[in-house]
């Protein structure tokens, strides 16, 4: 077929269309002029403008978790990469299928060291699957589908491609598209799932860690028919960053903490651990204390061949798409199921996450009155006040601890969280989220120091006009940081924690960039706040004052 001839800028946009990207997450300056300028000839790739870098590579991260597919952004050389850096952060550990690309001054000018100049491969490398530069216009229609293809392949993850403007400027001969797209729904070998549904047939208290690959590939079913069948319990994985199991199921047991004794206490009646796409007890702060039951034997299937066996020894480590595993393995359980099995089930009843949120909800309901609005007070009304079908983002810290224990999710889109623990990715992955999943309304619950780490995606929340709902929880403070001053140091004497004088209004803050808002203080106010700012269909935000756990 004839070869189709394009400027540099125009072929670049061109393959990430034929690559089926549909949204740009941008932040424009000279260098990126080139694409600015054919950007309209494009109108299939929308433009969604953030104001701050790591806004930019957050909403792009929201989207590509939200809608499993590849997303663009593109930032602006040297310090808006530097600028980017904690958002690719979070969405290497998210996974998330992104090509980030960056302007890049003129090669050979870049030699001379202009303002704004600095090699880009090496700051992105870190943080991404592939890093290059494009060197010759010719060479683009090799390179971003290459991108497109390795950010697609499980491990999926973001890609950087640095794009200098005199490549830019030449043209190039495209090929008709031709995207590769790499099948990896592969499963074990038939001997392997032999002996591992002997292996989970023997067990005599098998427990499952559920990881995000079950929402990613929509195995809820699959996952808990397993444990149905086995009568194990079910835990999130520690770092439950996506719904990963269906909450109100009998035998799910509510999220592993990440507290490393905990979790050992947790697992040690276990005698199996079955790791079904998770991380492996991903942790946050050191401890001495292994969270794996000494001799504890694991089954881990999981896409991610880096996770299998990473920090623990693993008996069955299966690099594997977990849902066509589970659909070729649970015919071999179903087929000899445990006659224990019911009787497992029937014994996590009284202890499963319906019977804790029950005993939780009585326990947050005795703080109704009190003022500032006790968080978890707060977090049974968000859950209970939720619009129908909505998704929640949430990176509240100390004032969201509870929110797991109310907030019932039932599909594997309804919830997205902090995968690396880097601040900054709620407010504008709430945004990605919502473009992602038109129809569904979106609440983001955010703490007041989180939300400004991403504020001005509240700009972009307005101009695009999306349904998001912005619950603050303001607490005048980085309590976490106070409380772990408290247990880790044993020091109260806070210096950098407080967000006071001045305090900041959220509500004008919100306003100034055009989404309406509204303080609550009082307890009773909220849930008919949060109804009515979800009905709007627009952006809103709503800065509730919650206690600040030092008597303020
Ligand atoms: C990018 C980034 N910067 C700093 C931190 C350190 N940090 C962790 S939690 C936290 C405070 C968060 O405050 P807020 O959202 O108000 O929650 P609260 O602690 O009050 O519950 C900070 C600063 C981080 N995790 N990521
Ligand atoms: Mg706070």
């Amino acid at each position: 077929m004839a070869k189709i001839k394009l400027s540099g800028r125009s072929a670049f946009l061109r393959l990430l269309v034929d690559e089926g990207v549909t949204h740009m997450f941008g932040n424009p300056g000279t260098t990126e002029l080139p694409i600015m300028e054919v950007m309209p000839d494009y109108p299939q790739l929308k433009y969604v403008l953030g104001l701050y870098e790591s806004v930019v590579v957050g909403m792009a991260d929201g989207y590509a978790r939200a809608s499993n597919r590849l997303a663009a952004c593109n930032v602006h050389v040297a310090p808006g990469l530097g600028n980017a850096m904690g958002a690719l952060y979070n969405a290497k550990f998210s996974g998330s299928p992104l090509i980030l690309t960056a302007g890049q001054q003129e090669q050979g000018h870049g030699l001379l060291e202009p303002l704004l100049y600095a090699p880009l491969v090496p700051v992105a490398q870190p943080f991404v699957k592939w890093a290059v530069e494009v060197t010759r216009a010719e060479d683009l229609p090799l390179i971003v589908r290459r991108a497109a293809k390795v950010a697609l392949t499980p491990p999926t993850g973001p890609v950087f491609i640095s794009l200098p403007g005199d490549v830019l400027e030449q043209d190039a001969e495209l090929e008709p598209a031709a995207p590769t797209r790499v099948d990896a729904r592969n499963r074990p070998s038939d001997e392997t799932l032999a002996r591992v549904a002997k292996k989970l047939l023997a067990a005599k208290n098998p427990v499952i860690i559920a990881g995000q690959e079950l929402a990613v590939h929509d195995a809820f079913g699959e996952a808990a028919e397993l444990a149905e069948l086995l009568g194990a319990g079910v835990y999130q994985q520690t770092v439950a960053y996506s719904a990963q199991f269906p909450t109100e199921h009998r035998a799910y047991l509510g999220a592993l903490t990440r507290n490393q004794k905990q979790v050992r206490e947790a697992l040690a009646p276990f005698d199996l651990a079955i790791c079904l796409g998770a991380d492996l007890l991903r942790m946050s702060v050191y401890s001495p204390v292994d969270p794996l039951p000494e001799g504890m034997p694991v089954v881990h299937v999981s896409e991610r061949d880096w996770e299998l066996g990473k920090n623990h020894p693993t008996e069955f480590a299966l690099q594997a798409n977990v849902k066509e595993t589970l659909r070729a393995l649970l015919p071999l359980v179903r087929a000899a199921r445990p006659a224990a099995a019911d009787e497992r089930l029937a014994a996590l009843a009284p202890r499963n996450w319906s019977a804790q949120r029950d005993k939780a909800r009585v326990a947050a309901l005795e703080a109704a009155e009190e003022k500032p609005i006790d968080p978890r007070y707060l977090m049974l009304r968000i859950a209970e006040s939720l619009p129908k079908d909505a998704v929640v983002v949430e990176e509240a810290l100390t004032s969201s601890l509870s929110l797991p224990d109310f907030l019932a999710l039932r599909d594997p889109q309804s919830y997205y969280g902090l995968a690396s623990g880097g601040l900054g990715f709620a407010l504008p992955g709430a945004i990605g989220v919502s473009l992602a999943l038109p129809g569904r309304p979106v609440v983001a619950v955010v703490g007041d120091g989180s939300a400004m780490y991403g504020i001005q995606a509240l700009w972009t929340a307005a101009h695009e006009k999306l349904p998001i709902t912005y619950v603050i929880t303001n607490n005048r403070s980085y309590r976490i940081l106070k409380e772990r001053l408290i247990s880790m140091r044993k020091s109260d004497r806070f210096i950098g924690m407080d967000i006071r004088e001045p305090s900041i209004d959220y509500c004008a803050l919100a306003q100034s960039m055009g989404v309406p808002a509204k303080r609550v203080v009082e307890p009773q106010d909220f849930a008919p706040a949060l109804r009515e700012a979800a009905a709007s269909g627009g952006p809103r935000l709503l800065e509730v004052m919650v206690a600040d756990g030092f008597g303020g």
